[in-house]
C-alpha cells in the first residue's frame, strides 16, 4: 500500500467545493443544515423567507438553493418558478416534511424542475451533503455540456486552416446581410478572389507549403477589411469578402486594396519566400438579385472573366460593368 491520498475536496476553498443557499422561516431547521454544510467545507448564506433568497440569489451566484416549501412571502414553489422564468442556473433541493401530504408537494416540485428534496429534519449530514453533492455535480456536467457545445458551434463555423469563417457561415450571414442592406437601403458588395497559380505552390512547395501560404493569404487580406467587413474561406483556395455599406465602386476599391496587399506580402514557406497574387470577382447587390446566391454568383462570373483576362486584376459584374470600367480611366 502506497501512502494514503488525501481527499481532494477537503482541501479546497468553499467557493470550489460549491456555495449553498438555505432558504427556511426555522431558525432551526436552516442553521442545522447550514451546520452540516459548512462543516463539509461548502460556502453557505441563509434566508429566511422566499423573497430574502430570491434577493440573495440575483446578487451572488449559488450552486443550490435549498429550500423550504412552506414560507410566508414567497414559498418554495414561487421560488422554483421564479428560478425557472429567470433561467438561474441554480439547483433547487426542497425541503419538506415527512407526512403523506408533504410527499405530495416535494414530489409536484420535482415535477417542476426541482433536482431532489431532502425530509426535514434531516436524517444525518451525510444525507444532505450527499444530496448537495450531486446537485452540485449534475449542475458542473451541465455548464461543461454547454461550453462543449458551444466550442462545437464555434468549430463547425470556422475554418480550421485558416481561422476565418467558414462557407456554411457564408450561407447563413448572407442572406441577414441582404435583408439587412434591402431594409435600410445601403449597399451591399462582394469580392470573390482566388490566389492566381494555386496549383504551382503546392507542386513547388509541398501541401503543408500551400496551407501556409493559405494561412498567410487570409490573414492579409482580412487585414485590409474595413470594420464590420468580413472574410470568408469559400473552399480550397477561395475566399468571399463580404463589403457592407459599399457599393460596385467601394467593392472594386477593397478588391485593389486586397491586391495590392497580398502582390506585397510575399511569404516565407520554410527557407523559400513566394510571392502570389490573386484574381477577384466584383459585384455589388442589385434588385434584379433574387437572394445573396445570385449576388455571389456574379461575383463568381466576374472572378471567371478575371481569370481569363489575365490573372492579378479585379472584374467588376453586371450592367455597372462598363460605366465603372471607364469611371477608372477617367481617373
Ligand atoms: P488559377 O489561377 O486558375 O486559379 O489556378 P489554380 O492553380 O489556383 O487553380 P485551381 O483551382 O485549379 O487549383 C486550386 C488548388 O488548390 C488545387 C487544390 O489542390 C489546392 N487546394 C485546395 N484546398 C487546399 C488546401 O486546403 N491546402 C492546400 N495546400 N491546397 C489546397
Ligand atoms: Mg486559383
Ligand atoms: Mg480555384
Amino acid at each position: 500500500m502506497g501512502q494514503e491520498q488525501p481527499n481532494p475536496e477537503s482541501g479546497r476553498p468553499a467557493e470550489q467545493r460549491g456555495s449553498v443557499l438555505v432558504a427556511d422561516d426555522s431558525r432551526l431547521v436552516r442553521s442545522i443544515v447550514a451546520s452540516y454544510l459548512k462543516t463539509a467545507g461548502y460556502g453557505v448564506e441563509e434566508a429566511e423567507n422566499g423573497q430574502a433568497a430570491m434577493r440573495l440569489l440575483s446578487r451572488g451566484t449559488f450552486d443550490v438553493i435549498i429550500t423550504d416549501l412552506r414560507m410566508p412571502e414567497l414559498d418554495g414553489f414561487g421560488v422554483l418558478a421564479a428560478v425557472k422564468r429567470l433561467g438561474l442556473t441554480v439547483e433547487v433541493i426542497i425541503l419538506t416534511g415527512a407526512h403523506a401530504q408533504d410527499m405530495s408537494s416535494a414530489v409536484r416540485a420535482l415535477r417542476l424542475g426541482a433536482h431532489d428534496y431532502l425530509t426535514k429534519p434531516p436524517a444525518s449530514a451525510d444525507e444532505v451533503i450527499l444530496t448537495v453533492e450531486r446537485a452540485i455535480e449534475k449542475k458542473r456536467l451541465r455548464e461543461a455540456n454547454h461550453r462543449l457545445l458551444r466550442e462545437l458551434q464555434s468549430l463547425s463555423r470556422t475554418d480550421g486552416l485558416t481561422g476565418v469563417p467558414n462557407r456554411r457561415t457564408l450561407d447563413e450571414a448572407l442572406p441577414q446581410e441582404v435583408a439587412r442592406s434591402r431594409r435600410h437601403g445601403h449597399p451591399l458588395g462582394v469580392v470573390m478572389l482566388d490566389i492566381d497559380h494555386f496549383k504551382k505552390v503546392n507542386d513547388t512547395h509541398g501541401h503543408a507549403g500551400g496551407d501556409e501560404v493559405l494561412r498567410s493569404f487570409a490573414r492579409t487580406v482580412a487585414s485590409t477589411l474595413r470594420e464590420g467587413d468580413v472574410l470568408y474561406r469559400y473552399g480550397g483556395e477561395e475566399f468571399v469578402a463580404v463589403l457592407s455599406h459599399a457599393d460596385l465602386a467601394g467593392a472594386m476599391n477593397a478588391a485593389e486594396r486586397i491586391m495590392k496587399a497580398v502582390a506585397e506580402s510575399p511569404v516565407q514557406v520554410g527557407s523559400a519566400t513566394t510571392e502570389i497574387t490573386t484574381s477577384a470577382g466584383v459585384a455589388a447587390l442589385a434588385s434584379s438579385d433574387a437572394d445573396g446566391s445570385s449576388l455571389v454568383a456574379r461575383a463568381d462570373g466576374a472572378l471567371y472573366e478575371a481569370k481569363r483576362s489575365g490573372r492579378n486584376r479585379a472584374q467588376a459584374s453586371g450592367a455597372h460593368l462598363a460605366l465603372v470600367a471607364a469611371g477608372r480611366r477617367a481617373s
